[in-house]
């Protein structure tokens, strides 16, 4: 995707989420077809729900038998009578040619439902925890701050990462031409990441963001809208002192979660405060790179917050140009590992009341 700013221009597809999108030409590109989905909801003020593993599992249930399953079951859609508009998935293991990614989901699983996420008329998002290539580690192996610089051209282990490379390419390419947000590298300026920002520069970063897209592109993937996104809140100039640049990157995303240190109060205000804060500053960079906006990944571990839905996250989001808003994954084998709704949890009634929100779509 090199250029958005034309779709802004000339309205080529007219649907809202929840509609399949109907392409009126099928030469168009599936990015740019995302693209203009993206566009119209922000512009139309409205805002996706997203929940990453959606289709894959929900809180004390998983897919078993994925050939078989028609991928109906959703927390989301159990608690309010539909499915998210954005779905997650997330391509750790990919790399290393394993079945199944990080958190045990089989890859293809992953490939089902992101198309019939699609084909039900929502967007798709991947992120990729992926191993360290240097000690074999996995993405949070801060042992090496030489990991980075050793994928890079000129580096020990830069043709090995070029098959890591080629792998998810082909992965994404098997997915034929559905468009989907691709989001690499994220929370690039904390440091629990192998590409963390004390563990390589800010140009080895750029670096390998932009080998990323171009070695991909090379073996053929089109259809991907790139996002950047790093962990918030920070400030303008931290959030653009490693921003790939404005060919490489479509969206502007940014990771916050609530932490409950005891005092809900005091977290849920200060989270709100550092949402204020960080979609502020994105949505100026926004204006000025002209580029989409989102909040990449949220949520409050185990939501005990009775009313986060509709006092927390609703009111710190509103007025923003987000197009989406994902929340992280409700873990089947951890019980207090969930950010994402569930029936019989208490606060599933407060989240369908976000959900009826006019602002926040579903599908
Ligand atoms: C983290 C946790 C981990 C998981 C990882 C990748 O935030 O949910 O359990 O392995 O995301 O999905």
């Amino acid at each position: 995707m090199r250029n958005l700013l034309f779709l802004v221009m000339i309205p080529l597809f007219i649907f809202g989420c929840g509609r399949r999108p109907k392409p009126v030409d099928e030469d168009i590109p599936g990015d740019h077809v995302l693209a203009s989905q993206l566009f119209s909801v922000a512009d139309a003020g409205k805002v996706m729900y997203g929940h990453q593993d959606d289709l894959s599992y929900g809180h004390a249930w998983k897919v078993t038998d994925w050939k078989n399953d028609d991928l109906e079951r959703s927390d989301v859609k159990d608690v309010s009578g539909k499915y998210p508009a954005v779905l997650g998935f997330d391509l750790g293991g990919i790399e290393v040619g394993d079945t199944c990614n990080l958190d045990g989901v089989p890859f293809g699983l992953i490939r089902k439902a992101a198309l019939t996420h699609r084909s039900r008329g929502g967007v798709v998002t991947f992120s990729w925890h992926l191993r360290n290539p240097l000690t074999g580690g996995d993405s949070w192996d801060i042992s090496s701050d030489q990991v980075v610089a050793s994928v890079l051209d000129g580096g020990e282990k830069h043709e090995e990462f070029l098959v890591w490379l080629d792998r998810l390419a082909d992965f994404l390419n098997s997915l034929g031409k559905a468009p989907v947000i691709f989001r690499p590298w994220h929370e690039n300026i904390g440091s629990w990441f192998w590409w963390g920002g004390n563990l390589c520069s800010a140009e080895q970063y750029k670096a390998l963001f932009r080998l990323t897209r171009e070695r991909l592109e090379e073996k053929g993937v089109e259809n991907l809208l790139w996002c950047y996104s790093p962990n918030g809140p920070i400030s303008k100039e931290d959030y653009l002192s490693r921003y790939p640049g404005d060919d490489i990157v479509d969206i502007l995303g940014t990771d916050i979660y609530e932490y409950n240190n005891g005092d809900l109060d005091a977290a849920g205000a200060a989270y709100m405060a550092n949402l204020k804060q960080m979609l502020t500053t994105l949505t100026e960079i926004s204006k000025e790179h002209t580029k989409l906006m989102c909040l990449s990944e949220t949520g409050l571990e185990g939501i005990p917050d009775p009313h986060w839905w509709t006092e927390r996250l609703y009111p710190a989001i509103q007025g923003f140009p987000i197009c989406y808003v994902l929340t992280w994954r409700n873990a089947h084998d951890r019980p207090g590992h969930f950010y994402g709704p569930w029936k019989g949890f208490e606060n599933a009634e407060d989240f369908r009341l976000f959900s009826e929100k006019k602002e926040i779509v579903l599908l």
